[in-house]
């Protein structure tokens, strides 16, 4: 059985088992009340952020990393394109993008509304990280302009990447997307192992719940 280590981005890693159909436990870690006093967790990942999974001898960290893993390793799934299919390379290309270009710049604005001093919020690394999201997320728009799905024709695990990126941004920062984005978002989030995903997270189930869209 594999246990999966927090929320977060770990959703992304939870949803991505639901699609897959393989058990899992969550086990939670809260952030917030540090990780100081969690010494089990600290033994997974020393260096205390999350998600991090346990699969028998095997101990990850890094969302992304972890999707390709255990798609790997669980696989096959019509998740991932074959490596001769056309749409492999652009897979790949947003499977990462979804972390490296889109929800790792949020993560330093968020960080920076929260815990920065009041006079150093607004800053020019900010407004740098606002304009490396905004660049990469064009990338996803032009996809978007031509296919359903970021690979194209049809839903893998880099729109389990994306959209949770996309979400992420809406939720920290209030970014507001068009209607073919919004359209994206609730063409991803209406499958039913997102659902089942969003059962299994309650506190990602509280923060959504927490949050409204505005067209
Ligand atoms: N690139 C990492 C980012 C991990 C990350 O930033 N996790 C956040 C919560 S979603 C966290 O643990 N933040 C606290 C920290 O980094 O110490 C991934 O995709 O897993």
């Amino acid at each position: 059985m594999i246990t999966l280590y927090g929320e977060g981005r770990g959703f992304r890693v939870a949803w991505l088992l639901e699609e897959m159909g393989l058990p899992y436990r969550l086990r939670q870690v809260d952030l917030l009340a540090g990780v100081e006093q969690d010494a089990e967790f600290l033994s997974i990942n020393p260096a205390g952020f999350i998600p991090a999974i346990v699969d028998g001898d095997t101990v990850m960290v890094e969302s992304i990393a972890i999707l390709q893993y255990l798609l790997a390793r669980h696989g096959p799934s019509p998740l991932v394109p074959a490596s001769d299919d056309p749409a492999y390379p652009v897979y790949l290309q947003f499977l990462h993008m979804g972390e490296a270009g889109l929800a790792g710049p949020v993560n330093a604005i968020v960080a920076t509304n929260i815990l920065a001093p009041e006079t150093e919020r607004q800053n020019w690394t900010v407004d740098w990280a606002l304009d490396i999201f905004r660049s990469r997320l064009d990338l996803v728009r032009r996809q978007l302009a031509k296919y359903p799905y970021v690979a194209g024709d049809n839903f893998t695990a880099a729109d389990i990447s994306v959209t949770y990126a996309l979400q992420f941004a809406q939720r920290t920062i209030g970014f507001v997307f068009d209607a073919a984005e919004l359209d994206y978002i609730g063409r991803t989030t209406t499958r039913r192992a997102y659902g089942r995903a969003m059962d299994n997270c309650p506190a990602t189930k509280a923060w959504v719940a927490g949050w409204t869209e505005t067209r």
